[in-house]
């Protein structure tokens, strides 16, 4: 069976390319989804991009990447700020786990400098756009191969 990533998008990533292009850019999740699959097709990887404004369905969708999924690229999006159970859910995954922020969080405002998935992610991109899910994407084909 093809090994799977799942791309897992925490809550208004909905609106991305829709609101604030000044900071999020014009590229939508639809569009991340495209460039992640194409990326992976040429690693031998299936993709599911997922999105939601739901810290539990995010916590459940973590939970079923444990049997599903061989790695996990997450956008936490607000709940990376706040949230010890997408940590704690994390923690159960035994692949390897990416975080992923579109924007350089490092310069917005301070609440943005701590991340909790950190914690546990084994490598972080910020501010290199949807560029970064697409780094991601390369750099987990690398550390699965
Ligand atoms: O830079 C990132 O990717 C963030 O994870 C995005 C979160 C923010 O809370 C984090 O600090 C950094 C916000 C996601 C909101 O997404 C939108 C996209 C387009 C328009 C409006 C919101």
């Amino acid at each position: 069976m093809t090994p799977t990533i799942h791309i897992l998008n925490g809550p208004n990533l909905n609106l991305l390319g829709k609101r604030q292009p000044d900071i999020y850019g014009h590229d939508t999740l639809e569009d991340v989804a495209a460039q992640c699959a194409e990326i992976g097709q040429a690693a031998g990887l299936g993709t599911l991009l997922r999105q939601s404004n739901w810290e539990g369905q995010i916590v459940d969708w973590i939970h079923e990447a444990r049997e599903t999924a061989a790695g996990i690229i997450i956008n936490p999006a607000a709940l990376t700020h706040t949230s010890v159970a997408v940590l704690d859910a994390l923690n159960t995954f035994e692949g390897p786990v990416i975080e992923v922020h579109i924007s350089q969080v490092h310069k917005r405002e301070a609440f943005r400098h701590h991340s909790f998935v950190s914690h546990r992610a084994d490598a972080v991109m910020a501010g290199f756009g949807i560029h970064g899910y697409a780094l991601a994407m390369r750099h987990m084909a690398h550390l699965l191969d």
